[in-house]
């Protein structure tokens, strides 16, 4: 296993569709394995495959609350079979856009189908935070981050915001790998 970098925006990349998988096989169980290690160490609750630079359609998740085990989840080629009418609000985030969060609407449940991480194919209603998450992960698979649903010109701020981070971050590596030299 292995924690690789996460691309923020406006790398390109994110905007691209990612690629069914044919079917769960050892690669692609190293992937998710790589994108769960990844995640954890973000730290996050949710990571598509996109978000490693890998356009396939992979997510993993662990919605476990900090004082519960990890429960890990992993999603080969997710549909969305059903939505809810109901909507509901959450103040989302994304490790593609460090440090941005709004509120963001979607369907209160979901009902969706996968393959599980032994290639088994699964299909479960989705609701809660479960259901924020697959969708926003879901998303990802379509080259669409959440900032995507703002305003011009909040989306624009945000993509600032993040470019400005990124920028700070590589300056202090720098300076401390000059300091450790
Ligand atoms: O795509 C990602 O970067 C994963 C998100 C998952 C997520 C987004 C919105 C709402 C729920 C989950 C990251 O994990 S964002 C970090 C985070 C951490 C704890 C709770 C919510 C979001
Ligand atoms: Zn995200």
């Amino acid at each position: 296993m292995a924690i690789r970098p996460i691309l923020t925006v406006p790398n390109p990349i994110l905007k691209e569709k990612s690629l069914p998988v044919e079917r769960v096989d050892d690669d692609i169980r190293a992937l998710m394995d790589d994108m769960l290690e990844t995640m954890y160490a973000a730290p996050g609750i949710g990571l598509a495959a996109v978000q490693l630079g890998v356009l396939r359609n992979v997510i993993v998740m662990d919605l476990a609350r900090e004082d519960e085990p990890p429960a890990p989840r992993f999603f080969a080629n997710p549909e969305i079979l059903e939505s809810s009418a109901e909507v509901a609000s959450f103040e989302e985030g994304c490790l593609s856009v460090p440090d941005v969060w709004d509120d963001i609407e979607r369907a209160a449940r979901v009902k969706i189908r996968y393959l599980d991480y032994h290639g088994n194919l699964i299909e479960e209603w989705a609701d809660g935070l479960y259901a924020v998450c697959i969708q926003h992960e879901m998303d990802h698979l379509e080259g669409v981050v959440f900032i995507d649903y703002l305003t011009r010109i909040k989306r624009s701020r945000a993509v600032e915001k993040v470019k400005k981070g990124v920028a700070e971050r590589n300056r202090a590596k720098k300076s401390s790998r000059v300091a450790a030299e």
